[in-house]
């Protein structure tokens, strides 16, 4: 079926729950209409102006004490005559209000209708209605930082540049095709060489940077790794600042694992709170420590956390070939018992820290290197960092093999068509992350992942 633009489509923009206010959103070539009928107007409102009235029914009961706004085609987030109602905040309010809007004639939005119908009416482009998603969704000041600048268009615009190189380069090669190859200088071979070169650079960066987005949505994943007893759940508690995990003297206690996600500084950190390591008893704890170690394949950074007052553990090889100066601490905790005693060379050669978990000694300075880690290794020096989604890194895949087989023949002196056939295939491939509005289906799996009413 194919998207209809033409319905009036309505939906509560405000989440479910008492409010002080909750906001109806409606959007559709009958807003102008049901701003006369519903508030009793007898001309149009004025467009981004606020009106205080009473919503009538269509039974003409008075439903509450409204305040709304008129936003006037193209003019609004849309793109299309747009209504905003804000009513008081009790849901039952909101439901009837909705429920009338629909006995009007308006439709239920979808999830993020109101952001396709901005994308359609060409008012922002795929990167920027994905970037609406990812700002409702960030967890972390850097996260904010992100996707604002993708809101206001800064991916859009590194992909025009990039456009812009390549239908040049398409350009040169065209001329190739009709002109005998002796007629070409070399330097202009040279410099398009030097520009095919530059595009291939600017979209491996792209796609190498599509881990520092992952970082930013979901968070630097650190695992909490020891052996039992150690006091990885009270490390957990402690850096949580309640109580999370169970704490116990018994070995053995946390067989499952637990996430929970803690900001420090502008990043947002995933916490991992693990079984101990060592010789399973039980069934139980032999799948919390299997779990530990795929755990371990997905973690970027790691906190090892032992018994100061006990000699050093061994740790498994699949765990020691993962710890790097660069991505893991070690914590010796307990140090309220005593002097700890001497760490094994391995463990020595790795950044250490003493702590107590139950007394938070050493606690802040751990947070500031887990900090200086996660910018050393973990975040994109670049302010104007791009949010590339796996969507965008999987087009730019594509982009990057049509790049280098087009650099390729042109350098084994292949058929211009060729050439000019793979160049074409990367400017598709740009044409996809910014958004063709032929492919429904993907549109439908975009915005099925929006909430309702944005
Ligand atoms: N004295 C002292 N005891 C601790 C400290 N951290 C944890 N413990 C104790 O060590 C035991 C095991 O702690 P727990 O956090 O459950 O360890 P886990 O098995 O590694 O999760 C508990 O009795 C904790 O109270 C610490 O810094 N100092
Ligand atoms: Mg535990």
């Amino acid at each position: 079926m194919t998207y209809q633009q033409t319905d009036t489509i309505a939906a509560v923009a405000t989440p479910q729950g008492e409010s002080a206010i909750a906001m109806i959103r409606v959007s559709g070539p009958d807003c102008r209409g049901l701003s006369k009928s519903v508030f009793r107007r007898t001309n149009d409102p004025r467009p981004r102006h606020s009106y205080h009235s009473t919503y009538y029914s269509v039974s003409g009961e008075a439903l509450d004490e409204v305040v709304y706004c008129f936003f006037e085609e193209p003019k609004s987030f849309s793109g299309d005559d747009t209504l905003e109602v804000s009513c008081h905040g009790n849901p039952l309010i909101a439901t009837r209000v909705l429920e009338d809007l629909i006995e009007r004639g308006c439709r239920q939005a979808d999830p993020g209708e109101f952001t396709r119908r901005a994308f359609l009416n060409g008012r922002i482009d795929l990167t920027q209605a994905e970037a609406v998603m990812e700002l409702i969704q960030a967890r972390s000041d850097k996260a904010l930082q992100a996707a604002n600048n993708q809101l206001r268009g800064a991916f859009g615009r590194q992909l025009g540049e990039l456009k812009n190189d390549l239908v040049d380069s398409i350009a040169f090669i065209e001329a190739y095709i009709d002109f005998p190859e002796e007629d070409l200088p070399e330097e202009k071979k040279d410099e398009h060489v030097a520009r095919l070169q530059r595009l291939i650079d600017f979209c491996s960066r792209l796609i190498d940077s599509s881990k520092y987005a992952a970082f930013l949505r979901d968070g630097v994943k650190t695992l909490i790794l020891g052996e039992p007893n150690a006091g990885k759940s009270s490390l957990l508690n402690c850096l949580l600042g309640f109580e999370r995990a169970i704490v116990s003297e018994e070995p053995g206690t946390t067989r499952d694992f637990l996430r929970e996600r803690i900001i420090l500084g502008s990043h947002s950190i995933q916490l991992m709170d693990t079984a101990g390591l060592r010789e399973p008893e039980s069934g139980i704890e032999k799948e919390g420590i299997r779990k530990t170690i795929e755990l371990v394949e997905e973690a970027d950074v790691f906190l090892l956390v032992i018994d100061s007052s006990l000699p050093s553990p061994d740790l498994p090889d699949e765990i020691r070939n993962k710890l790097t100066n660069e991505n893991c601490i070690v914590l010796q905790n307990k140090i309220d018992l005593g002097d700890p005693l001497p760490l094994s060379d391995y463990l020595q050669s790795l950044p250490n820290l003493p702590i107590s978990a139950t007394n938070s000694t050493g606690i802040e300075n751990l947070k500031t290197v887990l900090v200086d880690i996660i910018d050393t290794s973990f975040s994109c020096q670049d302010d104007d960092l791009i949010l590339v989604n796996t969507r965008h890194s999987e087009a730019l895949k594509g982009m990057l093999a049509c790049l280098n087989g087009a650099l390729e023949k042109f350098q084994n002196d292949e058929a211009a068509e060729l050439i000019a056939s793979d160049m074409r295939g990367a400017l598709d491939a740009i044409g996809q992350i910014l958004g063709r509005i032929d492919n429904e289906e993907m549109l439908d799996h975009l915005f099925s992942s929006f909430c309702i009413g944005k």
